[in-house]
């Protein structure tokens, strides 16, 4: 079975240019003018032919920050690995990595194997960071286990959620020096977990219990401030690091600093923080406040013009969601105590779209940067590039068809994740996906889902190892030496 597209119009991080594309076997095998039946590999293949003309060729999008049935705060999200991957095909994006977060004490492979039995429903192509909740030396030897035989290349470290998953400066010290010994990535959620504790703890006592209390629990220096930190752990240990979610304008400012000073640092911006304010937490509707409980919570207006200008200058890389959804009978577990709303937004679906429109529509970013922020540089960043997050020869067929005259109105009415609010209620959106190819095959077209569950495949993401090796070999060269004395 092949796909032949053609009289399309090809985005990519780098070049725009029209041009057909055959994929073949859930690859791309040819990209050229004028492509027909005759230039499949095996002779007599059955080609689909679709038309897309006007339309645009895109690697389909990557969501590097999901969690789909999360356990968290005493419930499970609402969209598990079905609906959140049909969710996320339904909106053009063909690759989610999501997150193995083992509780503390929990051997990390008996949690990576619980993920992997959770996540073989899934629709689309999914991959895992795994959070280090806690420090051993089993885990110093699974971490290994991990990155050598099972593609996993990046460890995440909440510094939030104290008493339950945080993980303490001790931790993120072995656990970093452990990242670059295996070629690894570390990445973190950054936020002082003791302020955030101490904060809720006033706020709780003055007797503000709603969900307004939520965004002062967490003000941007709770974010700065470890954002900070784990730089500068990173940074003195040598260590890569890729900070999510960013949200406030001190977290932009700590990565440029860190970059400036030649370390390799990279962030990530949901979608959400860039079009989505602080106001939301004082609607009168107390389901409605509650419903935009997340972490790091919206902030003030002025942050969201800095984040889209680092994304435009690339100080950030990568857009996502947190995809982490949770219905109005879960928020409710906190309704006498804001703590206890589980935290978490959706957006899987609708990423791209926001993306474009405030993007793209907005002038702030071209189609090619939209391109990069949605797919590539997380593919380049977590070592899935160029298999995904281009379109080339070779490359997997995961591919975007993008509308960019088509328009939608985001709403929870229509929406695929299994939640009856939008965080991007009402939003109007021009330039919306028209067809999703996930591995050579139609998964979702003009509303109708064609995918089934299981027909995603697991990603493996072998490690950098010659990237951070010369990384530790430029740190070896500054290595301090002892003093001969012997001689005085
Ligand atoms: N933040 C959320 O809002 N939900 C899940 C985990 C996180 O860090
Ligand atoms: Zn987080
Ligand atoms: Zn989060
Ligand atoms: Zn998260």
């Amino acid at each position: 079975m092949a796909i032949l597209l053609r009289g399309g119009t090809v985005v990519t991080h780098e070049m725009t240019y029209k041009a057909d594309v055959l994929c073949e076997d859930g690859k791309i095998t040819k990209i050229g003018e004028d492509l027909s039946v005759n230039d499949v590999s095996v002779e007599g293949t059955d080609v689909e032919i679709v038309d897309v003309s006007e339309k645009l060729i895109m690697p389909g999008g990557i969501d590097p920050h999901t969690h789909m049935q999360l356990p968290f705060m005493g419930t499970v999200a609402a969209d598990d690995f079905a609906s959140g991957t049909a969710a996320a095909l339904a909106g053009g994006t063909t690759t989610i990595i999501d997150f193995v977060i083992p509780s503390p004490g929990q051997p990390l492979m008996e949690a990576y194997q619980q993920w992997r039995d959770w996540s073989e429903k899934s629709m689309s192509n999914y991959t895992f960071h795994v959070a280090i909740t806690w420090w051993d030396d089993s885990v110093h030897k699974d971490m290994e286990t991990l990155a050598t035989e099972y593609g996993i290349n990046s460890f995440k470290h909440f510094m939030a959620y104290k008493n339950a998953i945080m993980a303490t400066d001790d931790i993120l010290v072995s656990s970093f020096t452990r990242c670059m010994e295996l070629g690894a990535i570390a990445t973190v959620h950054a936020e002082n977990g003791e302020l955030v504790y101490h904060l809720q703890q006033q706020l709780m006592d003055k007797g503000i219990t709603g969900p307004e209390a939520h965004p002062l629990s967490r003000p941007p220096m709770v974010e700065g401030e470890a954002a900070y930190r784990a730089i500068s752990i990173a940074e003195t240990l040598g260590a890569p690091l890729y900070l999510v979610h960013c949200s406030v304008e001190e977290s932009v400012d700590a990565i440029r600093y860190a970059q400036q000073r030649g370390h390799h640092v990279y962030g990530e911006v949901l979608a959400g923080h860039l079009t989505v304010d602080d106001s939301v937490y004082q609607d009168v509707s107390w389901e409605r406040a509650a419903a935009h409980v997340m972490s790091p919570p919206f902030r003030p207006k002025k942050h969201q013009d800095v984040l889209w200008k680092a994304l435009q200058a690339g100080t950030l890389q990568t857009t996502a969601t947190d995809h982490c959804a949770f219905c109005n009978e879960q928020k409710a577990m906190g309704k006498d105590n804001f703590t206890q709303i589980p935290n978490g937004t959706a957006g899987v679906e609708e990423r791209l779209a926001v993306l474009w429109e405030k993007g793209v529509n907005g002038g702030k970013i071209t189609p090619n940067e939209f391109v990069a922020v949605t797919s590539t540089n997380a593919a380049k960043i977590f070592n899935m590039y160029p298999a995904k997050g281009a379109v080339r020869e070779g490359s997997d067929a995961d591919l975007v068809i993008w509308d960019p005259k088509g328009t939608k109105v985001i709403s929870a009415e229509t929406h695929m994740s299994n939640i009856e609010t939008n965080i991007f209620e009402g939003m109007e959106i021009t330039g919306v996906p028209v067809m999703t190819i996930c591995n050579g095959n139609i998964a979702w077209q003009n509303g109708e889902l064609l995918a089934k569950a299981g027909d995603g495949k697991y990603v493996m993401r072998p490690t950098y190892a010659p990237f951070y090796q010369s990384l530790q070999r430029r740190k070896a060269l500054a290595e301090p030496k002892a003093v001969d004395r012997t001689s005085a």
